[in-house]
């Protein structure tokens, strides 16, 4: 890491609503058919190696650092003090609470199945992690419904499904009013994260736009306090332009916490640290963000590959990425900024000077040259990421 040089010291990287989930760090490198690589790790490490680093936020899933028979429970109590402490001591804060309602085999059928026990069981974990939540004066709930779907078709009601699933979010809501009350802090942001595949065949809000209709729906008691927590992966595997995904979260005014990652498209959810594999596009999904004034938290919701160690995860793979998330936050400044792309753009948007009227054929003829910048800013941001437009420094 040295010898690659450019890195940000961790006052510069605290400076950013950058967030880092326990989850990422602990990943022990297992799958279904991989045996974990790394040793296990708590969060006492993980809130100490991100403080190092400059990660200035922390955030987990209830069942992270709570083992299940303890939730609700004294252990909660217990180890949400411990929680607190490591926080305090090392100068984190706690962002975002989410509930894991995927990895328990009571969440086999989905926190929304049939029986009504698993479904208050549900409503149980969510309204527990609004709890923990302001105990640990998170502002962010995130819900990945996981197992919210099915295997085999035809058992599954989809409209009861997502009523039910509907109840657990009212749930958590009406809790979160109470309970803001009684501690006299605002009310959580309540974000929905979507992913299409995984891990079930079918999904029932498969995508960002799903669960913006799904908010709209009129099923929800207070969608005023539901937005999204889009990642940008779940978009790209479903064969969707993450960005054009974010715009339409923009628009609906929902856009509220987003998980940064990387990968392929139409593949499966491989979690690649932030710009290793689309750094173009990442550069541009920044500059819609820093143009609409989005400004975090953005959750390193990405797994250190297996081939990292426990030490490669804290010395190669969080800095690593929170540096070019940085990076690219800086280029898309500058893009803003870049005097060639403003001045394509304003000729872009004053058109060609066609007065009313005019036929088809004769807008379009006029409009022929003018159109040609398009491919211009295309290849000048280019120029911005690879550095180009300082002039070549490398010549063989
Ligand atoms: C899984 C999700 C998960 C959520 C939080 O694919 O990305 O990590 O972000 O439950
Ligand atoms: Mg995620
Ligand atoms: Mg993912």
């Amino acid at each position: 890491m040295q010898a690659c040089g450019g890195a940000y010291p961790p006052e510069t990287r605290r400076k950013y609503f950058i967030t880092g989930p326990q989850w990422a760090a602990a990943y022990q490198g297992q799958a279904l058919f991989h045996a974990p690589t790394r040793q296990p790790i708590g969060f006492a490490d993980v809130i100490r190696e991100y403080a190092k680093i400059g990660i200035g936020h922390w955030c987990t899933h209830d069942t992270d650092v709570i083992p299940t028979e303890q939730l609700g429970k004294d252990g909660q109590k217990e180890i949400v003090a411990r929680i607190q402490k490591s926080l305090a001591e090392h100068g984190l804060k706690c962002s975002m609470v989410t509930t894991e309602t995927f990895y328990h085999e009571v969440f086999a059928a989905s926190p929304a199945a049939e029986a009504p026990e698993i479904r208050e069981y549900a409503r149980f974990r969510v309204c527990n992690t609004v709890e923990v939540g302001h105990e640990l004066g998170a502002q962010f709930a995130v819900y990945w419904p996981g197992t919210l779907g099915y295997y085999v078709q035809g058992a599954v009601e989809e409209t009861q499904t997502l009523r039910w699933y509907a109840d657990a979010l009212n749930a958590a809501c009406e809790r979160d009013i109470v309970v803001a009350r009684e501690k006299n802090r605002p009310t959580l942001k309540h974000c929905l994260e979507a992913k299409p595949f995984e891990p079930q065949a079918e999904i029932l809000l498969p995508t960002s736009d799903a669960m913006l209709g799904f908010i709209a729906s009129g099923l929800l008691k207070h969608p005023e306090m539901v937005g999204l927590n889009p990642e940008y992966l779940h978009e790209l595997m479903w064969g969707g332009a993450p960005r054009a995904a974010l715009a339409r979260a923009l628009l609906a005014g929902k856009l509220w916490h987003f998980d940064i990652n990387d990968g392929y498209r139409l593949k499966h959810d491989v979690d690649i640290g932030v710009g290793l594999v689309n750094p173009l596009d990442w550069l541009n999904v920044l500059v819609l963000l820093r143009s609409h004034g989005f400004n975090g938290p953005f959750n390193l919701d990405f797994k250190p590959p297996r081939t990292t160690s426990n030490w490669g995860v804290f010395a190669v793979s969080f800095p690593s990425a929170v540096d070019r998330f940085i990076t690219l936050w800086e280029m898309a400044g500058e893009v803003q900024q870049d005097p060639i792309i403003k001045e394509a753009s304003e000729a872009l948007q004053a058109g060609a000077g066609v007065g009313p009227g005019a036929d088809a054929k004769a807008i379009a003829e006029a409009n022929k040259e003018l159109l040609t910048l398009h491919e211009l800013i295309a290849h000048r941001l280019v120029q911005l990421l690879l550095g180009l437009h300082r002039g070549r420094t490398f010549v063989v």
